[in-house]
């Protein structure tokens, strides 16, 4: 590396001049297969090319996000696919595409525009998946400072907000300081068909905005209205499907509609207030994190209480056990002696077998047997007695 000496006034004039580069992140949220992905691989192009007709022309694609589609003419089904394989991303059909929460940076007019694509709510797994997810999500907002706007992506006809709206907007503001509530927009994606109106989801969408007390209505200050077609159908023309002049024409208007709309989107979330969200989230992040914890200290404790009793009981049986190895000591017998009583006269012994006994004698406990006399004649006679010993 080469080091070149700068005098240091040129160089204080030259840092400052430099100004900060200004960062807007902006968080993403909607259904599953509402098109936030997309959005994304649409948005790039629209940074990239003037119009419709200069991407198609264009060598390259730009494409951030793995996406495939069947797409149908005239009865004949085409698989599109486009963009590089990526493990965030599941391409089988009728599945939740985006795994986890990831960040997309541009440049757009000297700002850098972060977009955070997320997995979607109400996903092929289950509320289970939901609620991981959404951890996941706030989880990954950590990283920020502070978040510029929520795109809540909507479909204009999609009258059941139920779960998406529990998730994008009551668990959101749980977590985040309610004033994030003045960063939502709605954005309606798939709006062609509607004259890029928000139709029948709006009065729903504002229903259930007034009657959970959020705060804010959706209104046209604050919703966009666009359709990723332009995308769908660059992604067709590259995988070699030809079109008609009039349907060119028909999907340069949507290209241009989405543009404008996408433009008006970024002024609008240009005025306003960033939302801090670091500090709350991290504490929140702090009190999920303890929560979670909970169960699986109990689970600790409640072994260690039970190894601690488990150990006094063995100490205890062992302590039993000593005393009890002190009384079998006690009570060890240590066998027979005899005792031998010189007689003052001689006597006749019996030494018939049904007059001998055998007895152990001694601390080895051996059998004397009737090859003894005298033994067969003390267990005859009273004269020639045993002592029981015991040995303390
Ligand atoms: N006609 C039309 N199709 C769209 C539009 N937006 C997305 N799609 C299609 O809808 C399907 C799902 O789009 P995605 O962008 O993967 O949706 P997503 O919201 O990212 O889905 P998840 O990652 O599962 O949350 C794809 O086949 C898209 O091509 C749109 O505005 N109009
Ligand atoms: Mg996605």
């Amino acid at each position: 590396m080469i080091y070149i000496e700068c005098q240091h006034d040129i160089l204080s004039a030259e840092l400052s001049n430099l100004r900060a580069w200004k960062e807007k992140n902006i968080l993403i949220l909607g259904e599953t297969g509402v098109g936030k992905s997309t959005w994304i691989n649409g948005f790039i192009n629209y940074l990239y090319y003037d119009g419709l007709e200069e991407a198609m022309n264009a060598k390259e694609f730009q494409v951030l996000i793995p996406s495939s589609f069947t797409f149908t003419q005239d009865g004949e089904e085409t698989k599109i696919m486009v963009g590089e394989s990526d493990t965030n991303e599941n391409m089988e059909e009728g599945e939740s595409a985006t795994k986890d929460p990831r960040s997309y940076v541009f440049n757009v007019g000297g700002d850098i525009v972060r977009l955070i694509d997320t997995p979607g709510i109400g996903a092929s797994e289950g509320i289970e998946q939901d609620r991981k997810n959404f951890d996941n999500i706030l989880s990954h907002l950590t990283y920020y400072e502070e978040i510029h706007a929520v795109c809540i992506l909507l479909k204009p006809n999609n009258s059941r907000l139920t779960v998406m709206f529990r998730f994008c907007i009551q668990e959101l503001l749980a977590h985040l300081h309610s004033s994030a509530k003045d960063n939502i927009v709605f954005c309606f994606t798939n709006a062609r068909a509607t004259f890029y109106q928000p139709g029948d989801t709006l009065p729903t969408l504002n229903r259930e905005l007034r009657n959970k007390q959020v705060g804010i209505q959706a209104t046209p200050s604050n919703y966009f209205c666009f359709d990723n077609e332009p995308f769908r159908f660059l992604a067709c023309v590259k995988n070699g499907v030809e079109f008609s002049q009039e349907e060119i024409d028909a999907y340069a208007k949507s290209w241009n509609k989405s543009v404008e709309q996408t433009k008006k989107l970024f002024e609008h979330i240009s005025s306003l207030g960033p939302h801090q969200i670091r500090n709350t989230l991290s504490l929140n992040e702090s009190r999920r994190i303890i929560l979670a914890m909970s169960k699986p200290m109990a689970e600790v404790t409640k072994t260690i209480q039970q190894n601690v009793h488990e150990g006094n009981e063995v100490m205890k049986q062992i302590d039993l056990d000593d005393r009890d190895m002190d009384s079998l000591k006690a009570m060890k017998f240590s066998g027979f002696d005899l005792k031998r009583v010189e007689l003052e006269h001689p006597r006749t012994v019996c030494a018939d077998s049904k007059c001998v006994r055998y007895v152990p004698v001694g601390a080895s406990g051996s059998l004397v047997t009737g090859d003894s006399p005298l033994l067969a004649y003390a267990t005859t006679h009273p004269a020639l007695s045993t002592r029981q010993q015991s040995q303390q």
